[in-house]
């Protein structure tokens, strides 16, 4: 074997060192314009909640009502809160922690109340001077004045956002609700541990962020939202993932924002991929439950509402993103408020009251195990949400059909193609490959005369069935921008019923 071979196999077989290995917040896939208070026209005076841009928060309560970019909603493809809300009965604190740039404490729609104060670094100390800020770290933890949490980019317990990913993510769940200002969080009565990891450069090393996820569940954190990821496995960090599942915790995480098959060896992303029991890895899904550019694969359990989430940008400005990013804490509050209704509760049992109460979504399941999308309601309630019909696809008949695109197919435009099964009642089409880019490019499954797709896909499959049409004509409309192709798709049978 030629020396460079024999160099490029050991430094790829070796371990990669934690201490080299950058993680980052996971860029939002799209972003929205920004808005100030200035922006509002119109008044919610007299309703619940009050807070001028709620309706913007379709991911709260869907009522059809378009979201920030104008994509008209259907009612109902949300996370269920405006119900969960009147169901929710706390019966203990419980500490989520959000592990990101931290939260902007001066922003007029957060109140620091829903902050976690730490119990050892609070209050006089000997001398009568406050715990919080006497460079004294008084509980012995082994970090300084670490009142609400600690910020582990510069070493002190400040965990004001520098940056603006924490405050996103974080009001999700914690912006003030019903004060007549900005946004509804989901829950203002949580107790939120601010873990800081990134600052304005918005990356740390992983053997870092490892030390910051212990911090999390060594100060009593039993949720912790990670919206953040990494190309490269650390040993460091799988073995923090680890240490939160030893110590009971729930490690909710963002499966990423670049429709990456996270089964495929070489587009694995690190926390998801580390196939730790107790993770919760999330996609995300739009205001008519489609999902466009969340990654999947086998270890995404489910999706929640990701795209144009409209939250808190430090400085008192309003913005919607869409990510993963913004799905994850939703999942990670959702589990909190079971938690806290159950205080005696296992992980396994919380991990499993959301997924049981989860809505199944037909066309999501592609993208997320078993098509699942958050509902708070149903999981305080320990209901099973919705399910869809179930198919005995033992009895149905198969007929060999190749339809297939271009290979590759064309920038720039839409391939139509009728598909029609003489005698069907329902029937499903099997693809052998599929192969749609997810920037611009869309392939949809629609059924002439409805308007909502049977399915919508990008990104890359192998061989696979689609969701069952229901009649005996379908449409494949292939749609294309001006960059970046691919194979397109090929299918090579059908299977149906008559009955
Ligand atoms: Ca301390
Ligand atoms: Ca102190
Ligand atoms: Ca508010
Ligand atoms: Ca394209």
């Amino acid at each position: 074997m030629p020396l460079f071979a024999i160099l490029l196999m050991l430094l790829f077989s070796s371990p990669v060192n934690a201490a080299e290995v950058p993680c980052q917040p996971f860029e939002p896939a799209d972003t929205g314009r920004e808005y100030t208070r200035s922006d509002i026209t119109r008044s919610r005076e007299g309703m619940f909640p009050n807070d001028p841009f709620f309706e913007k928060q379709w991911h709260l309560e869907n009522l059809g009502q378009a979201d920030d970019k104008g994509q008209t909603g259907i009612s109902g493809c949300d996370s269920a809160m405006r119900q969960a809300w009147n169901l929710w009965q706390p019966k203990k604190d419980i500490i989520l922690a959000i592990v990101d740039s931290g939260l902007d404490l001066k922003h007029e729609d957060i109140d620091p109340a829903i902050l976690w104060v730490n119990p050892g670094e609070s209050g006089p100390d000997a001398d009568g001077n406050d715990k919080r800020s006497n460079g004294i770290d008084d509980d012995g933890n082994g970090f300084i004045d670490d009142v609400h949490g600690y910020n582990f980019v510069r070493k002190t317990g400040d965990i004001q956002d520098d940056q603006y990913h924490g405050t996103h993510c974080g009001a999700i769940i914690g912006a003030t609700a019903n004060n007549g200002v900005g946004v509804t969080g989901m829950n203002t009565g949580l107790k939120i541990m601010i873990v800081k990891i990134f600052g304005l450069g918005g990356t740390l090393y992983s053997e870092e962020v490892a030390r910051a996820v212990r911090y999390a569940v060594d100060n009593g954190a039993k949720v912790l939202s990670n919206s953040y990821g990494t190309p490269s496995f650390t040993q460091a960090m799988q073995d923090a993932v680890r240490y939160t599942h030893d110590k009971g915790a729930l490690f909710v995480c963002a499966s990423g924002n670049s429709r990456k098959d996270l089964d495929n060896p070489e587009e694995k992303d690190y926390p998801s991929c580390y196939g730790v029991p107790n993770q919760l890895v999330v996609g995300a899904t739009d205001n008519r439950d489609l999902s466009s550019f969340a990654n999947y694969g086998s270890m995404v359990e489910i999706a929640a509402p990701g795209q144009n989430i409209f939250s808190l940008m430090p400085k008192n400005v309003y913005r919607a993103f869409s990510g993963t990013s913004q799905a994850c804490p939703q999942v990670a509050a959702a589990a909190t408020m079971v938690w806290c209704q159950n205080p005696d509760w296992t992980w396994q049992q919380v991990k499993a009251a959301l997924l049981n109460g989860a809505d199944q979504v037909r066309g999501l399941g592609r993208y997320v195990k078993g098509g699942l999308r958050l509902n708070v309601a149903n999981a305080l309630q320990n209901k099973t949400g919705k399910r869809l019909p179930e198919q005995d696809f033992s009895k149905w008949q198969s007929e060999d059909r190749v339809i297939e695109s271009l290979h590759p197919y064309h920038n720039g435009k839409e391939d139509r193609q009728t598909v029609k099964v003489p005698g069907a009642t329902r029937f499903r089409l099997h693809f052998s490959r599929i192969e749609v880019n997810h920037h611009g490019d869309l392939l949809r499954i629609c059924v002439p005369g409805i308007e909502m797709p049977v399915e919508t896909i990008n990104g890359v499959f192998g061989e696979g069935w689609s969701e069952v049409v229901e009649g005996d004509t379908a449409e494949l409309l292939l749609s294309s921008d001006q960059y970046v192709n691919g194979f397109g798709y090929r299918i090579d049978r059908i299977q149906f019923t008559t009955l």
